[in-house]
């Protein structure tokens, strides 16, 4: 066992004492503008700060609650984490994926992937959300150590995606890439991401989900547009426009998780 997983194991200990739950099933981790979807998932049974857990910092970014949820929806064990730590804080790859180690060490098998992004297909209007179907990771990093080759192909669950598109045909799928941030793109680089392939930007998930896949998780992601990306709109970018974007979308994606989460 490996320092990082014996700290997660530690942290899914306390986890399970703090919230009387002995095992979850599914982790949830919220993303810039999903908090307002989540609290239409249901009430929950404990709310838990993220700091009292083993190996966990505190939440450093405006719209971001440092909390765990437990909550049941439709017999499955939901966490939720509120927020989540960015690679661009510093902390280091592991800080950032510990919640998902300490998810798949309290027994959860899927995990769900939020995040608040930039877009770049012209179809995309802020307040979207889009499915991820796989990802660029421009972080030049990951959280795996060491000789272990894990396999990438399908990370984001075709079958998770088609139950989703079931839920929502109208839903669209794009390809996130991640950048370290914590700056905004320039127009020069996304266009760059666009000549590669990219259709989503963003400051995080792709190192959570390497991590999620190295533990044996099945992955759904998905991305709320907040805002077109830089030099797309001819506006500057703003951190308030994010979350304008989420409040005005949450009946829809709350609702979406809310289908989602039973059918997992
Ligand atoms: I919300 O346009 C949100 N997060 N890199 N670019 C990057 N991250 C983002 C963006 C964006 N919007």
């Amino acid at each position: 066992m490996t320092d990082h997983k014996a700290l997660a194991q530690d942290a899914a200990t306390k986890l399970a004492e703090l919230t009387g739950v002995e095992t979850h099933d599914v982790a949830l981790v919220l993303g810039s503008g999903w908090l307002p979807a989540v609290d239409a998932l249901g009430t929950a049974s404990t709310e838990i700060n993220t700091t009292d857990l083993p190996g966990f910092h505190a939440a450093g970014v405006v719209g971001h609650s440092g909390k765990i949820r437990s909550l049941e929806v439709a017999g499955r064990r939901v966490l939720v984490f509120l927020s989540r730590t960015h690679f661009y804080e510093g902390k280091g790859v592991a800080a950032v994926v510990h919640p998902i180690r300490t998810a798949a060490a309290a027994g959860c098998r899927t995990i769900v992937l939020t995040n608040g992004c930039g877009g770049l297909k012209e179809s995309f209007a802020p307040g979207q959300p889009v499915l991820i179907s796989d990802h660029i990771n421009l972080t030049a990093t990951s959280p795996i150590e060491g000789a272990n080759f894990v396999d990438l192909t399908d990370l984001y669950s075709p079958r998770l995606r088609g139950l989703c598109k079931e839920i929502d045909p109208s839903l669209d799928e794009g390809i996130y890439v991640q950048f370290p941030g914590p700056h905004y793109e320039t127009p020069a680089e996304i266009a760059m991401v666009r000549a590669m392939g990219g259709h989503l930007v963003g400051m995080s998930t792709t190192l959570e989900a390497i991590a999620a896949r190295e533990a044996g998780m099945e992955v759904l992601g998905i991305s709320l547009v907040t805002n077109l990306a830089a030099g797309l709109s001819g506006e500057p970018l703003n951190h308030e426009e994010v979350l304008a974007a989420g409040k005005a979308a949450a009946g829809r994606m709350g609702e979406l998780l809310g289908q989602i989460v039973p059918r997992i």
